[in-house]
């Protein structure tokens, strides 16, 4: 059978009635290409001096790891050139990377998380590249991109998508028209369909939560998981299974296939840090991609989507997967605000 390319599927969605604008499409062909080159430097390993810390932190006060460093350049660099951004973010720089002014201004913004889950990369694990990309406000053409250019609401990404590198390399993506998945086909060098339009299948019983953080959890959180352990004679009525990797794209990728729950809760440890992922580059983009399989994604009080930002770095508590889990937690935490 012949497979789907990545450009074939690019160009037929710019054919549709409400066509892929061609800067849009030219910005997934780049972001695509950049976590080819990525995988092959995940790939490498310690044969090509890609694993360890580097000796610096990024400004989340995290150990950055030689992997997180260059693959932040090697999307940089691919994208700085064609036309297609009026800036980006990323969740390793500070604050948000201009496009220099030898190269033309495109129309939008892309935020990123170059090395999701980047504890496992030297234990030869499963890590990701997580992106998500929005529309730049009209008049950035004739001024300076600001950092809060970039605070819009995950309901106005027009794309997100991620690659992960696991025991295959895949690329995971939604132009607002389902979820698509492509496999990196080494010999020809490109991206190939394997399956979509995905839609998470309901009803199985998984939740994936690191579950050393529990005593930092808000009630209904404690509730919900205590129910799942307590097993066929408690409120579910039956067994749960948990999974954890360490790695959101590795554990949402998980759900996307067989369904479930993801949890990163809000917890009591840091006011200043309502959890521990960042709404930019991680819930909006995966929230984005599991709303358009047919799932929930929920903070604890709201549509994770609908969270208007106020800060590039902006952490927030996640849970996100199949709808009637996410329904069932959101149902805890109205009862018990
Ligand atoms: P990172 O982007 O710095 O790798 O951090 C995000 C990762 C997620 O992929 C994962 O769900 C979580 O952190 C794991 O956290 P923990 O170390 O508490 O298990
Ligand atoms: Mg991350």
């Amino acid at each position: 059978m012949q497979h789907k390319t990545l450009t074939q599927f690019l160009v037929e969605q710019q054919r549709r009635e409400a066509a892929l604008p061609a800067q849009l499409r030219l910005l997934i062909e780049i972001v695509a290409r950049a976590c080819k080159a990525i995988s092959i430097s995940v790939n490498k390993g310690a044969l090509g001096g890609m694993l360890g810390d580097i000796g610096s932190e990024n400004v989340q006060g995290e150990a950055q790891k030689k992997l997180d460093v260059i693959a932040n350049e090697r999307l940089l660099e691919a994208n700085e050139w064609g036309g297609h951004l009026a800036a980006m973010a990323s969740e390793e720089m500070e604050t948000i990377h201009l496009i220099p002014n030898r190269y033309p201004k495109g129309e939008y913004l892309l935020l990123f998380d170059p090395i999701d889950g980047s504890s496992n990369v030297d234990v030869n694990l499963t890590v990701g590249t997580i992106f998500s990309v929005l529309k730049a406000p009209e008049d950035v053409s004739g001024r300076a991109v600001t950092e809060e250019d970039f605070l819009q609401a995950g309901t106005r990404q027009v794309a997100a998508g991620y690659a992960i590198f696991g025991p295959q390399t895949l690329l995971v993506l939604s132009v607002g028209t389902g979820v698509y998945e492509f496999g990196l086909d080494r010999e020809m060098g490109s991206w190939v369909m394997t399956q979509g339009p995905l839609t998470i299948p309901t009803g199985n019983r998984e939740f994936a939560i690191n579950m050393s953080n529990e005593r930092h959890w808000a009630p209904p959180m404690r509730r919900y998981i205590a129910d799942c352990m307590a097993g066929k004679t408690g409120a579910r009525g039956a067994d749960f299974n948990m999974r954890w990797t360490g790695s959101m794209v590795a554990d949402i990728h998980r759900i996307l296939k067989r369904g479930g729950i993801f949890l990163y809760p809000w917890d009591s440890r840091d006011p200043a840090k309502p959890g521990k992922l960042r709404l930019m580059y991680e819930a909006n983009p995966m929230g984005y991609i599991v709303e358009q399989a047919g799932g929930t994604a929920f903070d604890g009080t709201r549509r994770i989507m609908e969270i208007a930002p106020n800060a590039l770095h902006q952490r927030v508590g996640v849970a996100m997967g199949d709808e009637a889990e996410v329904a069932r937690l959101m149902s805890y935490y109205a009862e018990d605000p």
